[in-house]
């Protein structure tokens, strides 16, 4: 009985011993050689059959193998922290100068001006006159007074005076038209206490004569114009009534604004 129990507890041990994995799946008892697993694999093994042997003393570990073959990369890693702004760099030399650009878009319409303020008006520069007699002359050197108006919108001829007074200065024409009867008439064109323009008429008994004259003038503001029997009353053939004029007329042609004359 005793032997019994002995052989059981071999065959224990022999189990415990620690096995190797071959490549194939089977199992391979520590110890075994190569050869003997070829001859596992290809001859029967008859020391199979001989399950009772004792097992040999473990063999000594064998030598470190040859290093591996080099893994695979790895994953990236996660991204590192910002780093610390750097100094700033020194200031670069001046770069060469470009070509002109090219022109920029048009802008929008600029916001409108202020309205400027008035300009003189035509009508300023306006200066006509148109004036006639209401009955004969009979007062000689003195100013006629015509007292007639057919036109007199500035007003530059006063009717009181019988002066046409200038306000523009410029190139002024007058004219006049008389009627003359009963006597000889012979008037002067006056400017400032100067005749500068005369007109006679010898009066013939039972005619009825007319005389008339016209003139350009130069004026300055100031200047004064009027038309005034010369001589005594045998001159004082001017004559007017219902179907008969006497007339005197002026007006500016053209203005003149120079130094000399707006004095
Ligand atoms: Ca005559």
């Amino acid at each position: 009985m005793k032997l019994l129990w002995r052989l059981l507890l071999l065959v224990l041990m022999s189990t415990k011993q620690s096995v190797a994995q071959t490549e194939d799946g089977s199992e391979l008892a520590e110890g075994e050689s190569a050869e003997a697993s070829v001859v596992k694999l290809g001859v029967p093994d008859t020391r199979q059959s001989c399950a009772m042997w004792m097992g040999g003393v473990p063999g000594t570990p064998g030598h470190s193998g040859l290093p591996g073959r080099d893994g695979r990369d790895g994953l990236a890693g996660p991204k590192g922290d910002k780093g610390d702004q750097g100094q700033p760099g020194e200031k670069g030399e001046h770069g060469e100068k470009a070509e002109p650009g090219l022109p920029g878009p048009r802008g929008f319409p600029g916001t409108p001006g202020v309205q400027g303020s008035p300009g003189n008006s035509p009508a300023s520069h306006h200066s006509a006159f148109s004036v006639g007699l209401t009955s004969p002359v009979s007062a000689t050197n003195v100013p006629i007074r015509f007292n007639k108006v057919f036109l007199n919108e500035q007003r530059h001829y006063d009717g009181i005076s019988g002066k046409f007074r200038c306000v523009l200065p410029g190139v002024y024409f007058f004219t006049y038209h008389f009627t003359i009867y009963p006597r000889d008439a012979k008037v002067g064109l006056y400017r400032n206490d100067r005749p500068v323009l005369f007109t006679y008429d010898q009066y013939k008994e039972r005619d009825l004569d007319q005389a008339s004259g016209s003139v350009l003038l130069k004026l300055q503001a100031g200047d004064e114009v009027w038309l005034q029997v010369y001589g005594e009353e045998e001159f004082s053939g001017i004559y007017s009534d219902n179907t008969n004029d006497s007339t005197f007329t002026g007006f500016l042609l053209y203005p003149d604004f120079t130094e000399e004359n707006s004095t």
